[in-house]
C-alpha cells in the first residue's frame, strides 16, 4: 500500500502560502495515487466546530477532498490543536454531497495500519508528547464534553476567530524561535524522539508518524522502531510517503 501524510500546514486564509502548500499536496499525482491520504492535524490554523462558513472560506480544500473521495481514495484526518470538534462539519459536508461515499473519510485520534510487514502508528503528536503538562490541561479542557457541546452548538464564529488569533500569535513566536538556530530545535527534536520511545515501550510499533513539533525528523531508534515527523509544512515543503513500509520525504513542489 501507499500512504501519503502531511500535518501542520496551518492554513489561515484562502490564497496564503499555506493553502498553496496544502492544495499542491492534494493535487500531486503521487499523493492522489496513494491508497490513503493522511491529514495529521493542524492542517488549518483555525477550524473549530461545524460552522458552514468554513465551506466558503476553504472552498478550494473542500473541492479537492470531494474530488479525491469521488475517485474512491481514502482520507484519514486526525484533529490537531488548531482544528478540532470537526465531526459535525464533515457530517454536514456529506449531507450536502450525498453522491460521495462518506465511509472513505475517517476522523480519529490516531490510526494504526499493518503494511509491508510493519505496524504503523499515525497521530498528531500532542497526545504522546512528554514534558508538557500545561498543554495537557489545555487539551483536556478544550476537548471535554461541555466544551465540545459549546463548540458545536453555541460558540459564535467571531469568538473562534479571536481564539485563533491568540493561538496564531503564540505559534508565530514559537516558530520564529524554533527556526532561528539548529540548537533551538534540538531539545524539541529530542523530546519527541523520547516521547516515541515511551510510546514504543507501551506498544511496540515499527513506525511512529507524528506532527505537532514543527521539527522535521527521521530517526531510527536503537529500540528497533522508526520515528518520522514532517515538521512545519510551509518550511519543509515536503510530505511523508510510506510505500510498502518504506518511509521517505517527498517534495511538494
Ligand atoms: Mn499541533
Amino acid at each position: 500500500m501507499k500512504f501519503s501524510a502531511i500535518s501542520d500546514v496551518h492554513v489561515k486564509v484562502a490564497g496564503d502560502q499555506a493553502e498553496e502548500v496544502l492544495l499542491t499536496f492534494l493535487r500531486n499525482p503521487d499523493v492522489q495515487s496513494s491508497d490513503i491520504i493522511f491529514l495529521l492535524g493542524d492542517i488549518f490554523d483555525l477550524m473549530i466546530g461545524p460552522h458552514s462558513q468554513y465551506f466558503v472560506r476553504y472552498q478550494n480544500y473542500f473541492d479537492e477532498i470531494k474530488l479525491i473521495i469521488s475517485q474512491g481514495k481514502r482520507i484519514c484526518y486526525i484533529q490537531g490543536n488548531h482544528d478540532f470538534h470537526l465531526k459535525n462539519l464533515y457530517n454536514k459536508f456529506f449531507i450536502v454531497h450525498k453522491d460521495l461515499d462518506s465511509s472513505l473519510f475517517s476522523l480519529a485520534p490516531y490510526f494504526e495500519y499493518n503494511d509491508g510487514g510493519k505496524k504503523i502508528y499515525l497521530c498528531h503528536g500532542d497526545d504522546i508528547e512528554l514534558n508538557n503538562p500545561g498543554y495537557k490541561i489545555f487539551k483536556a479542557i478544550v476537548t471535554s464534553p461541555p466544551l465540545r457541546f459549546y463548540a458545536n452548538n453555541l460558540m459564535p464564529h467571531f469568538l473562534i476567530k479571536s481564539v485563533g488569533e491568540y493561538s496564531a500569535e503564540k505559534s508565530r513566536k514559537r516558530n520564529n524561535k524554533r527556526y532561528t538556530t539548529e540548537s533551538d530545535l534540538t531539545p524539541v527534536k529530542m523530546n519527541f524522539r523520547e516521547s516515541a520511545e515511551v510510546l514504543f515501550r507501551k506498544k511496540p510499533y515499527d513506525v511512529i508518524v507524528c506532527g505537532h513539533s514543527h521539527v522535521k525528523d527521521y530517526y531510527q531508534s536503537p529500540s528497533g522502531f522508526e520515528y518520522v515527523n514532517n515538521g512545519y509544512a510551509q518550511h519543509s515543503k515536503t510530505y511523508i510517503s510510506i510505500e510498502n513500509g518504506n518511509i521517505s520525504f517527498k517534495p511538494i513542489f
